[in-house]
This record gives C-alpha cells, sequence and structure tokens, in this order.
C-alpha cells in the first residue's frame, strides 16, 4: 500500500514556496527576469528534496519561457513515501518581478502519480475560470455573453458588476472586445494568470471570471486550486503558429478539446501552496524589515477542502541556510 502523505504535507509545500518567493523578492524591480527565476528555482529545488515523497516534475517552468528549469521529469522530494506528480512554478510572474510589477506568486501543486496532464509543448490554453458559486455553469463552447450572464445570475450580480480578469495581450483582443460589449468590468493584468485563475474562488478578491488565453502550465497549476476550492477551469489547448499546429498533429493532440478541471488534475487528493512575491490579487508580496522577511501563503487540500491563509515573520539572521 502506498503511505498517505501526513496532515502537514500542505504546510511543507508552503515552507517551499515561502524560501523561493524570498529568494526571488530580493530581485524585484532590477530587472534582471534571469535572476528572478534563478533564485526562485535553487530556494525551491534545495528544500523541496527534504521533504518525505517521491514527486516526479510533470510541470516544470521553463518550455516557453527557457527558463533555469526544475525539469520536465525530474525526481522530486527525499524519494520515500508517496508517488506523486507535481506542477511548479517557482514565480508565476517572473517578467512582473523584474519590472516591479503586482501579481507574481511562487507555487506549488502535487497530486497523485499519473494525474496531472502533461501539455508538453502545447504551451497555451484557452480558459476560463470561476469560483464554487458558479461551477458547474460555464461551457468554454458557449460565446462569451452567454457565460458572463450565466456566472452573473449564478452571483446574484448584474453584469455592470461582474469583472472579468484578463490577460493583456494581442490574442486576446476578441474577448476584450465581447466583454465590453456585454457590459462587463475587466480587470487586465500583464502576467500572472495562476493569481488571476485562484482571485475568481477567493470572495474577498471581487474578481469574478477569468478568461483568455495563458500558459497552459500555469492551468494545470490553477485546476489544482480549483479541485481544492471547488471552482472550475476549462481549458482547450491554443496552437498559435503553423509550428504549434505541425507539434500538436504529431503528438495527436486535440485542439478542439475541452478539458476540465478533472481531466487537468484528476480525482484523488491534491494539495496547492503558494506565497505572494509582489503583491496581487488575494496574496501581499515579500516584505523586508532589518534580519526579516514576511511573507503572506496560501495553502489548500482538495480532500478536505481547507484553505489556510498562513503569514510568516521569517529572522534571517538565524534562518539562513537552514
Ligand atoms: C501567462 C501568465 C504567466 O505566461 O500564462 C503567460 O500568467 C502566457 O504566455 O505569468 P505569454 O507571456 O507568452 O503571453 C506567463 O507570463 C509566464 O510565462
Amino acid at each position: 500500500m502506498t503511505p498517505a502523505l501526513g496532515r502537514s504535507f500542505a504546510l511543507d509545500l508552503a515552507k517551499v514556496t515561502e524560501r523561493a518567493a524570498v529568494a526571488a523578492a530580493h530581485w524585484q524591480g532590477r530587472a534582471d527576469k534571469e535572476a528572478v527565476d534563478q533564485a526562485a528555482v535553487d530556494g525551491m529545488r534545495e528544500h523541496l528534496n527534504t521533504i518525505p515523497f517521491d514527486g516526479v516534475v510533470v510541470i516544470g517552468e521553463g518550455e516557453k519561457d527557457h527558463a533555469p528549469m526544475l525539469h520536465n521529469g525530474e525526481r522530486v522530494g527525499n524519494g520515500q513515501g508517496p508517488r506523486m506528480d507535481i506542477a511548479v512554478d517557482p514565480v508565476d510572474g517572473t517578467s512582473l518581478t523584474a519590472r516591479g510589477g503586482p501579481g507574481a506568486l511562487s507555487v506549488i501543486a502535487v497530486a497523485g502519480r499519473g494525474t496531472m496532464f502533461s501539455p508538453g509543448g502545447l504551451v497555451y490554453m484557452d480558459k476560463l475560470a470561476v469560483g464554487p458559486e458558479a461551477a458547474g455553469v460555464i461551457d468554454l463552447e458557449a460565446p462569451v455573453s452567454y457565460n458572463l450572464e450565466q456566472v452573473a445570475s449564478a452571483k446574484g450580480l448584474d453584469l455592470d458588476q461582474l469583472t472579468v480578469i484578463v490577460l493583456d495581450r494581442p490574442r486576446n483582443r476578441d474577448y476584450i472586445r465581447e466583454i465590453r460589449r456585454a457590459g462587463a468590468r475587466i480587470r487586465m493584468i500583464g502576467d500572472g494568470d495562476v493569481s488571476a485563475a485562484i482571485a475568481t474562488a477567493r470572495p474577498e478578491t471581487g474578481i469574478d471570471l477569468l478568461m483568455g488565453i495563458g500558459g497552459s502550465p500555469e492551468a494545470v497549476i490553477a485546476a489544482a486550486a480549483m479541485r481544492c476550492m471547488g471552482g472550475e477551469i476549462q481549458t482547450r489547448l491554443w496552437a498559435g503558429t503553423d509550428q504549434q499546429r505541425q507539434y500538436a498533429i504529431r503528438h495527436e493532440q486535440d485542439l478542439n478539446q475541452v478539458m476540465t478541471t478533472c481531466d487537468l488534475v484528476g480525482g484523488g487528493e491534491a494539495y496547492l501552496a503558494a506565497t505572494g512575491v509582489t503583491t496581487g490579487e488575494f496574496l501581499r508580496g515579500v516584505e523586508f524589515g532589518h534580519d526579516q522577511a514576511i511573507t503572506h501563503s496560501v495553502t489548500m487540500r482538495a480532500s478536505t477542502g481547507t484553505i489556510r491563509y498562513i503569514v510568516t515573520y521569517h529572522n534571517l539572521a538565524r534562518s539562513e541556510g537552514r
């Protein structure tokens, strides 16, 4: 029988994202994206390997951005304990962090071995994400206006009270036009759509939906969060170039198939931990004081649905290197 993960496994993961976030945060606004990522990856990898589980990286940052990865297929954890899939984004929003923008976080998701979808080289997905009140009423194949009305009615809101978060990219132009035409509000972000997807399921953020095309790894991580929070994400692989369309054909990936939350992160146990790097929709970023760093994190577990917010005061003088 596979040994179970400890009940404090999510806390162990948060310690990893805390460490990555603090390391990355030193580079905030210093216009060095590679340094942000390298610091976070080093911080994450070192601590991850002390945790008792047998993890294999299914989603490692790097395919698209050529980041110094925790690469796909890499074994992580101390090798003892349950066999799990792991998705990491040492910093979702490395560019954001490098330019000192809002909404970057460090995040890890873990689920049973073989349960996480691997998008391979297809790095983009069309996404629609909502929180628990609107789970079950959305349809990625339906018009934008339909989805907005469905979510508004599920949440008892008028359309002009509804806030849709969208990645500011030319490829999302049609979405933006349709949302405006329907009369809903837009929160435009430069990067960081993991934080954006999670925000749809956190009532304090005032964000109701995420719409548009963003990164595939980020979609799988968001799905793990949705499994824990009871929200829903629907996605479809998106190929913006001939090269990507050819890749999809070669790898027999269906660009029309809608994938739901459980297609991305299958049933069974799932965990997620995230720590803010720069202040965003639902987590504050790292704050530094004399010999001190303050981090804001969230942990989640699918089987129990527990969500914990953790504020940690790190004594840098005493804890460095431990
Ligand atoms: C988004 C965003 C990420 O990738 O998924 C985006 O949330 C999509 O890709 O923070 P492009 O930047 O190529 O448009 C990120 O920016 C991370 O790479």
